[in-house]
């Protein structure tokens, strides 16, 4: 028993902000939770959830041991080392059948741990899987293709100074991300000086504080954009100096701005002309102005369109690399396809390649003096190829690549994901390359990928399927083997989420207690598994252990000399690393010692400045040992000018034209605004962000101290013609699905827009709330990138009987 009154730091896990907290643990619980004033992030800001987080660590009922299913569908306890023996022999016996491709692989980290992350991606490479993807692929990966296409990295605000900030279908008063989210939306509301504005067809609790809300007709943002957008061109109200020095092909975009008819798009998306055309002006006269688009527009028809025409409002404007504006940011590890945490193949929407130590010398030039040019360049660039950083320099590409597709349905995979949308669909089918066996770790699909009923169909059509869980999920339930986890308090963890600028931070968290007996971290699973496929020479293994036993810049020339000689190694990376250095770190962290180097090779200068500099590996070994101190690092600082230096382009502009897009673009003119049907009359938001939702994260229901079923919002209108109050009950249905809900009325939606909460609908001694995902169908996705309409389901209300 642990018994003390000493603060120990740790992060909130609840949400992708990971706010810094501090922590009282007594007997395993922890029992007193506050802000960490100390986190560079967060400043000591938590919102209410935090303060509730036993319910994950002691409440949600754990896995203590790994699982077998049997025949009947119910599960026996099992050992670990048969676990992993017979696991290991199923996934070699495929292997040699089919190819290591048909082994998929879903997940690898949540929204506080991605450090099993870095190991689940060596078991990838030792199986030679190719297929992966994650949650980001229902929600992401359409803006991550448009980032592709137009400077290769990943976006952010500056919230906290801009002007005037756009949220679009965003309502981070209760979803965050981004940090101290609800002080600096005070801040913004009360300043007379700054305008907030929002797009939301519901009068959110942040559109509520805004200055100016223009609330759309559901599924219509792509009219609304377009509109603001139109605006800006037709009043000539664009910043042509910017267009001129930063950007290429911005002709056949301001083309199409042109012929949008401003009224026809207003009266479209159901928001005054008028209204339109002030926020366009309002965008135009700021200082700075900002943007953050989220599910709103990223689950709703036109998804990737709306980001491209959202993009454009601050490029348009030249609101970049300014205080208060855009800017791409340096990673510690890359989410999208390049890095290690998920998937390989094509970065954001164009295939990688390898880049050239011409190009590589661009990029690193501080270290180049000292390692990358000297004996061991040629050993050093083919990792360099694979850095934090993300996809190298590409010249500008005014076509869609054809990239990488998946082997059944031929979808579009974006940053090497396969959209979630098309999973069932690659495996519920006879095709020769139809996916056999399926690896999901630190995600519940069967609950959050839209329509569960097939996701649950082609887990069990699997030849073998494995669950990597702290909890008995719904995922779980289907799965041939469960295999329990150690808490992320338990054990070292940290996220990649790290999307901070000019000063971007990361956070290595130590445990606040021993692991629940029974449980394993993902490292050690991994490990044992990779160990029982035998596919690394014991050689290699003794080399680099060797290597180790000498210090730490003897094992950096051996591993990288290693591992550069062989390419084929590179994959097994994070394990290799492990093997050899797990004596001599805290446990799991040998993975982040590769990172610390390669984000050191990746981003020199920023590094440098943030306090990590020398010659040779010297920065990404003191960033190293600084992490491994438990609070959270500054790990690149920069200029906001510097933030040019991230658009991945060798003239470092932006590439405006994206062909497909603006075709698209220009068909809005003629196209269909609305999707309902007289059977489907309402439109159904599955998946709201509400005061106590956490994705499935904490299962158990005592957790909510309100809106404890997760009531069905309708408006007031809607509720009188259907003769419902606040607490009545009503059946929704949908073309997948039906389920019967309590209802709350409110002024917060529009009439025909009915809501209800993400993340609800778990069974832990029973169901509490609706599970959206039964209501939801696989074919209502996006046209390009294949992300679903969770935000925009067609249903129908009825009145129970009785
Ligand atoms: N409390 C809490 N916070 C969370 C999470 C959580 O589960 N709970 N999850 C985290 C995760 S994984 C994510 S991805 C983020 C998501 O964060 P958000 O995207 O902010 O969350 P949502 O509430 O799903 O959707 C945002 C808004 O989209 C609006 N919307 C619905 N339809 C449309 C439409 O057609 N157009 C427009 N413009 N808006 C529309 C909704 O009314 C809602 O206000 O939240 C993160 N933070
Ligand atoms: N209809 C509808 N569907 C949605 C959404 C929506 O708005 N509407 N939102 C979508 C979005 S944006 C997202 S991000 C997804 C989220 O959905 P998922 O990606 O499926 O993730 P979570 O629900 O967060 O599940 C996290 C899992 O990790 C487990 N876990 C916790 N800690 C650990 C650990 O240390 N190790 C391991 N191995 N496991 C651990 C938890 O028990 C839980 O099962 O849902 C999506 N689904
Ligand atoms: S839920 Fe998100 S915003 Fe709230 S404390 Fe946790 S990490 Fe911070
Ligand atoms: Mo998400």
């Amino acid at each position: 028993m642990t018994e003390t009154t000493t603060w120990q730091k740790s992060a909130c896990i609840l949400c992708e902000c990971n706010c810094g907290i501090e922590v009282q643990v007594e007997d395993r619980h922890l029992v007193k939770i506050r802000g960490d004033k100390s986190h560079p992030g967060s400043e000591g800001y938590t919102c209410e959830k935090a303060l509730r987080l036993d319910h994950y660590q002691s409440r949600t009922q754990r896995l203590t041991s790994p699982l077998r299913r049997r025949e009947d569908g119910s599960y026996e306890e099992i050992d670990w080392d048969t676990a992993i023996a017979e696991i290991a022999a199923r996934l070699q016996a495929i292997r040699a059948e089919h190819g290591g491709d048909k082994i998929f692989f879903y997940g690898g980290g949540g929204q506080g741990n991605h450090l099993g992350a870095t190991y689940n991606k060596a078991l990838q490479g030792a199986v030679r899987a190719r297929y992966t993807s994650n949650a980001l692929a229902q929600e992401k990966t359409g803006e991550m293709y448009v980032d592709g296409r137009l400077y290769g990295g990943h976006t952010k605000g500056d919230f906290e100074r801009a002007e005037v900030v756009v949220f679009v279908g965003k309502n981070p008063w209760q979803s965050h991300s981004f940090p101290r989210a609800r002080p600096v939306l005070r801040e913004l509301a009360k300043d007379p000086a700054r305008t907030m504005v929002v797009i939301d067809p519901r009068r959110s609790e942040t559109a509520a504080m805004a200055d100016i809300h223009l609330q759309v007709r559901p599924g219509t943002d792509a009219w609304c954009l377009a509109a603001l957008g139109a605006v800006l061109v037709q009043e000539d109200l664009v910043d042509h100096e910017f267009l001129a020095e930063h950007t290429t092909g911005s002709e056949p975009v301001i083309a199409a701005y042109h012929s949008v008819d401003v009224a026809d798009y207003a009266e479209r998306c159901g928001v005054p002309e008028e209204l339109i055309r002030s926020t366009a002006r309002r965008i135009a006269e700021a200082e700075s102005v900002c943007t953050y688009e989220d599910l709103g527009i990223q689950q709703a028809p036109h998804s990737t369109l709306s980001s491209y025409l959202n993009k454009m409002l601050w490029i348009l404007t030249g609101n970049f690399a300014k205080p208060g504006a855009m800017f791409l940011h340096s990673w510690f590890v890359s989410l999208s396809g390049s890095g290690p945490t998920s998937g390989g193949g094509g970065g954001s929407g164009q295939p990688r390649r390898t880049p050239k130590a011409a190009e590589l010398a661009t990029r690193v030039p501080s270290y180049l003096p000292t390692v990358a040019s000297g004996p061991l360049a040629s050993l050093v660039h083919p990792l360099l190829a694979k850095v934090a950083n993300g996809p190298a320099l590409k010249p500008p590409s005014k076509q869609a690549s054809p990239g990488r597709r998946t082997p059944v349905t031929g979808a579009r995979i974006i940053s090497g994901l396969v959209p979630c949308n098309s999973i069932a669909e690659e495996i519920l089918t006879d095709h020769p390359d139809r996916f056999r066996a399926m690896w999901i770790d630190s995600v519940n699909p069967a609950h959050s990928l839209a329509d569960s009923d097939s996701f649950r169909r082609a887990m069990r059509a699997l030849e073998l399927s494995v669950v990597v869980d702290v909890a008995f999920t719904e995922t779980a339930r289907q799965a041939d083997y469960v295999l329990p986890a150690s808490s992320q308090f338990e054990k070292w963890e940290c996220t990649f989420f790290n999307v901070d600028f000019p000063k971007n931070v990361f956070h290595l968290r130590a445990p606040l207690m021993e692991p629940l007996s029974g449980t394993l971290a993902e490292v050690e699973i991994y490990t044992r598994v990779i160990r029982a496929l035998d596919v690394v020479d014991e050689r290699v293994l003794d080399t680099l252990r060797r290597a180790a036993r000498r210090g730490r810049s003897q094992f950096a020339l051996t591993f990288f000399a290693t591992v550069g000689a062989n390419p084929k190694l590179m994959p097994l990376a994070p394990y290799l690393l492990h093997e050899a250095l797990a004596d001599t770190v805290p446990p799991g962290t040998a993975s982040l010692w590769g990172a610390s180097h390669l984000c050191a090779m990746a981003n020199p200068d920023s590094v440098r400045r943030a306090g990590f500099g020398g010659r040779g590996f010297a920065p990404g070994e003191k960033l190293f040992e600084r992490i491994l101190t438990g609070e959270a690092v500054a790990f690149t600082v920069d200029d906001y000018a510097d933030a040019w230096s991230y658009v991945k382009r060798p003239d470092r502009r932006f590439t405006l034209e994206v062909p497909e897009l603006i075709e698209r673009f220009e068909a809005l003119a003629d196209e269909p605004s609305s999707w309902t049907s007289d059977e489907y009359p309402f439109v159904l938001s599955a998946g709201e962000r509400r005061a106590f939702t956490a994705n499935t994260i904490i299962r158990d229901a005592s957790w909510r101290r309100r809106d404890g079923e997760g009531a069905l919002r309708l408006s007031p209108a809607d509720a009188a013609d259907l003769g419902v109050g606040t607490g009545d009950r009503l059946r929704v249905v949908t073309e997948r699905g039906q389920a019967d809900t309590v209802v709350e009325v409110t002024e917060m939606m529009q009439a025909g827009h009915i809501s209800l909460p993400n993340g609800l609908g778990v069974d832990q001694d029973g169901v509490t709330g609706v599970a959206p995902n039964e209501l939801t169908s696989l074919h209502h996705r996006d046209w390009l990138a294949g992300t679903p309409w969770h935000k925009h389901v067609p249903a129908r209300l009825e009145l129970i009987d009785g």
